[in-house]
């Protein structure tokens, strides 16, 4: 297997991280988004959508989307369940994991390509509007994670998820954007602080 993907952007930094918790070592093949690799004929037959990460395997065939590539890696590799164990834990999970992309990632990309001077490559057109309500956006969705966190360790509950993966992703991300959680959300910072520390954040 192979993983194509860009060391700087968030979605492959979630595959990266699912893989290591995994204890999976594959080989990566970076592309660079600033230089428009992912937009390249070649890269293009990979992922015809243009954006990274993509799982090449070993057969020729191709994987893309980030929850998809997880959700591969799971079958073969179950151990330790990342994305959640029995009917209700899986679905529990799932929720928490599409709430972390679409309430905190999504805003925190648009802010990101819609204000940072260094987003340009990839968004010429920016319209700071739209960049700055995604900015409201991402604050309140991390004041109601910090809600959510004051009764539980880990976003899906007393493991370590998925879910986990895909706002520790988002929140590191969303300083090129000059978000950071604020000073009084003290469950989200201590969340952070843990999932931080977890040898899969290095990756
Ligand atoms: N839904 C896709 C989103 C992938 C995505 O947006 N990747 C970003 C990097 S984090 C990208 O390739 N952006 C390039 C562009 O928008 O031109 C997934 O979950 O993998």
């Amino acid at each position: 297997m192979k993983l194509h993907e860009f060391r700087r952007a968030p979605n492959p930094r979630r595959v990266r991280v699912f893989l290591k918790e995994k204890g999976l070592e594959v080989p990566t093949e970076q592309v660079d988004l600033f230089k428009g690799e992912h937009k390249n004929p070649e890269y293009l037959k990979r992922n015809p959508s243009g954006l990274v990460p993509t799982l090449e395997l070993d057969d020729g065939r191709y994987i893309a989307e980030t929850v998809a590539i997880c959700r591969y890696v799971e079958e073969l590799h179950p151990n330790p369940p990342l994305l959640g164990s029995d009917a209700f834990d899986k679905a529990n999970v799932e929720m928490w994991q599409r709430r972390a992309e679409l309430e905190l990632l999504m805003p925190i990309a648009h802010c990101f390509r819609h204000t940072a001077e260094g987003a340009k490559p990839l968004e010429p057109q920016q319209v700071k509007e739209w960049g700055e309500l995604n900015r409201g956006r991402a604050l309140s969705a991390m004041r109601r994670f910090d809600k959510e966190l004051a009764g539980r360790e880990f976003l899906a509950g007393p493991r370590f998820t998925i879910a986990d993966i895909t706002a520790l992703c988002a929140i590191d991300f969303a300083k090129a954007a000059r978000i950071v959680i604020p000073e009084d959300c003290v469950n989200l910072k201590r969340w952070h602080q843990a999932v931080s520390a977890r040898a899969s954040a290095a990756a």
